[in-house]
C-alpha cells in the first residue's frame, strides 16, 4: 500500500515537473519569438519603441535601461505612451 501511495506521488510529481517544464519552455519561446530582440536602433522614433515596451511588460528587449518605464529616450520624437508628468516637463 505505501509503495502504491509513493508511486502515485511521484507519478504525480513527474507529471507536475512535466508541466512545469513546458510552461516554461513555450512562456520563454514566445518571449523569445517576439520577432527577435529589439534594439532602440530598430525603431524610427520614440513612439514606436515605447509602443512596443508598452506590449512587452518586463522589458525583454532592453529598451528601457534606466528602468524609468520611458523606452529609448535618445529616439526622436513623436513620442508617445509617457507615463510620467514629469517626462512632459523635460
Ligand atoms: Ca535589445
Ligand atoms: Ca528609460
Amino acid at each position: 500500500m505505501i509503495r502504491v501511495v509513493f508511486l502515485a506521488i511521484a507519478l504525480t510529481l513527474a507529471t507536475v515537473a512535466a508541466l512545469a517544464a513546458f510552461d516554461f519552455t513555450d512562456s520563454q519561446s514566445v518571449v523569445a519569438t517576439h520577432d527577435g530582440d529589439k534594439n532602440c536602433s530598430d525603431f524610427p522614433n520614440q513612439e514606436a519603441a515605447q509602443d512596443h515596451l508598452n506590449a512587452h511588460p518586463g522589458d525583454p528587449d532592453g529598451l528601457d535601461g534606466d528602468d524609468d518605464g520611458i523606452a529609448c529616450e535618445s529616439l526622436p520624437c513623436p513620442c508617445g505612451g509617457t507615463p510620467t508628468a514629469t517626462w512632459h516637463l523635460r
